[in-house]
């Protein structure tokens, strides 16, 4: 493992809960550095850059609108491994199965009708890590 930089963003149900600082807690307490952060009301511009990947996909309009609901924290964290090792920590995508102990399986809730609440995103490569970095930081 190397020097890496990840983007975490704490969404908009994170913020709304007041647990931004029960998640940076768990991002220090594993010895990641924070190197930067920001709180963001992020334009459909900004997260269909993001969520490109997603466009077409059943969940990608209500995916942006919740996205679009509320002010965003979005951190740049370093750390060795930290893209695998955030991922980790924020356990699986749905936290109704994610497992105990991790940002999503501790605190998440079960998916709502339409919006994907699961407190955190995590880049997943080197290659988004670069991308979406580029997006939400200068
Ligand atoms: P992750 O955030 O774990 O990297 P992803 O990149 O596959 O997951 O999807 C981005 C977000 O879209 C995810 O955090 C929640 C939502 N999502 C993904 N798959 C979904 C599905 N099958 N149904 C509803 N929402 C979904
Ligand atoms: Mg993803």
């Amino acid at each position: 493992m190397s020097v890496e930089e990840t983007l975490v963003l704490v969404k908009p149900d994170g913020v709304a809960r007041n647990l931004t600082g029960e998640i940076l807690r768990r991002i220090e307490a594993k010895g990641y550095q924070l190197v930067d952060i920001k709180l963001v009301e992020a334009s459909r511009e900004l997260l269909g850059a993001h969520y490109a990947e997603h466009e077409g996909k059943p969940f990608y309009e209500p995916l942006v609108e919740f996205m679009e609901s509320g002010p965003i924290v979005a951190i740049r964290v370093a750390g060795n491994g930290v893209i695998e090792g955030f991922r980790s920590l924020a356990g699986t995508t749905n936290p109704t199965s994610a497992a105990p102990g991790t940002i999503r399986g501790d605190l998440g809730r079960d998916w709502g009708l339409k919006v994907q609440q699961n407190l955190v995103h995590g880049s997943d490569s080197v290659e988004s890590a670069q991308r979406e970095l580029g997006l939400w930081f200068d």
